[in-house]
């Protein structure tokens, strides 16, 4: 463990909360004019807020609140104190800036030297990081993080798969972070080129996040790399990578002494018990740069507050199961692409890559699915891939109640991802 905040009793946890969330509460009524204009509204004083408790009080923020304040109106401290400035590329509409004070690159680089520590990443380890560096938190954010924990960091970012292979097996990484769809295409091309993943690598642990990634992708991953796998979960809004990060035991602790988690009803907004599943929102108690109160992840997920076995103390929550904008309605049944993907997963003969296409057939919501087949599956000839086809099918029709058609593409042909993996094309005409 990196801090022993991490195992603290709750009651002391929950009094540090208390604490700087009033301090936090002050601070953006009397320095952001949105808030102070939002508290007013409700007739809320910074003195109202007594302690945690009180939470629910508060007027939620959304990334519309961010884009409207672009670029940096919702900072609440003086530019000449703001050292670092990241931003979120945005499909639609203007991107989102987040700036950091010193003080905020020290908390974030403690956040990030207790995601290492669920992997006693220290001095001697290389750590390969192939999170891509720039605008994205993802590259400078587990850059920082290794350097303070004492191990040799390469800065590769994305791209140049073939080139990263070369120099994790020269360098002797014994710790990879990119994506999980990353991991998966270097496993790939790595097995093209020749190597032989276990015994040329000296991988030991791996970070992935920044995307959900299904327990039959995880899966592929340990096996092919035979690494330990440690999920990151983060966002920019927050902090970047380090608001949670899996321990051995494969639970994902939420760095809550710096950023308080709710779990909400996404339609009515009303604050959920543990157990029960809903949107994750968080308010930062430690920032200085960009404070938020209440931020609206749209990420759906369940926390749950027993013990863990680590030690920590600290929420769990669980892997993100979507977010609530990519939820899919096909014939009345919600569905996540990342149950789609745990059904596909499940299933031999194809490859973990594939894509979900949305369509609209009269009033209805069409889904097909495109799943590569193996090298295996396709030397098999017509009969086999038919076969596969209906399985599929099946599999969906009967775990997932979805009707969807499976369309069997060539090994290698859907395009593959340096980053984050784009798994939805929505050809709907109200399409976001
Ligand atoms: O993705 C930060 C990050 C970088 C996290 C590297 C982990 C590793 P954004 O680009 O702002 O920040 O995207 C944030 O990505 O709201 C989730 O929807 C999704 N996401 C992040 N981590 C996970 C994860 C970075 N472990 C958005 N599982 C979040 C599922 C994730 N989704």
């Amino acid at each position: 463990m990196w801090n022993s905040i991490e195992a603290a009793p709750r009651e002391e946890l929950e009094g540090l909360q208390s604490k700087r969330l009033k301090e936090m509460v002050e601070r953006v009524y009397h320095l952001v004019p949105f808030y102070k204009k939002k508290f007013d509204e409700l007739g809320i004083s910074p003195q109202d807020i007594r302690g945690v408790e009180d939470l629910k009080r508060l007027p939620f923020t959304t990334k519309q609140d961010l884009r409207d304040h672009y670029p940096f109106s919702l900072f609440a401290a003086p530019m000449d104190q703001i050292v670092r400035i990241h931003s979120s590329s945005g499909t639609t509409g203007k991107p989102t800036v987040v700036g950091y004070t010193q003080r905020d690159m020290d908390t974030w680089t403690e956040v990030m030297a207790r995601t290492y520590k669920m992997a006693n990443v220290g001095p001697g380890d290389i750590v390969h990081n192939a999170y891509g560096y720039g605008l994205f938190t993802g590259g400078l954010g587990f850059h920082y993080g290794a350097e303070r924990v004492g191990a040799s960091v390469v800065p590769s970012s994305g791209g140049f798969t073939k080139r990263q292979l070369l120099l994790m097996k020269d360098f002797g990484a014994t710790i990879l972070c990119c994506t999980p769809s990353f991991a998966l295409h270097l496993a790939e091309v790595a097995k093209d080129e020749g190597y032989d993943l276990k015994n040329d690598f000296k991988l030991r642990a791996g970070f992935f996040g920044a995307e959900p990634a299904s327990e039959g992708l995880r899966a592929a991953i340990r096996d092919e790399w035979g690494i330990d796998y440690h999920e990151a979960y983060g966002l920019s809004e927050i902090i970047g990578p380090g608001v949670a990060a899996s321990c051995k035991y494969g639970r994902l602790h939420i760095n809550e002494d710096h950023f308080i988690p709710e779990i909400i009803d996404p339609d009515s907004g009303e604050v959920l018990p543990p157990g029960e599943e809903g949107e994750l929102v968080f308010t930062t108690i430690t920032k200085q740069g960009l404070p938020i109160v209440r931020y609206r992840t749209k990420d759906i997920t369940t926390l749950h507050r027993e013990p863990c076995k680590c030690g920590r103390t600290l929420v769990v929550m669980e892997t993100v199961k979507g977010r609530s904008d990519d939820m899919l309605i096909v014939n009345g049944v919600n569905v996540f692409p990342s149950q789609v993907e745990h059904v596909l997963t499940k299933v031999e003969g194809i490859t973990p890559n594939y894509v979900i296409v949305v369509d609209k057939k009269g009033v209805l919501d069409k889904l097909e699915v495109w799943v590569e087949v193996d090298e295996k599956t396709f030397a098999g000839g017509i009969g086999a891939l038919e076969e596969l086809k209906t399985k599929l099918q099946n599999e969906m029709l009967n775990e997932l109640y979805i009707n969807a058609k499976v369309k069997l593409v060539e090994p290698k042909t859907l395009e593959r991802s340096m980053g984050k993996a784009q798994r939805i094309i929505d050809k709907r005409p109200d399409a976001k």
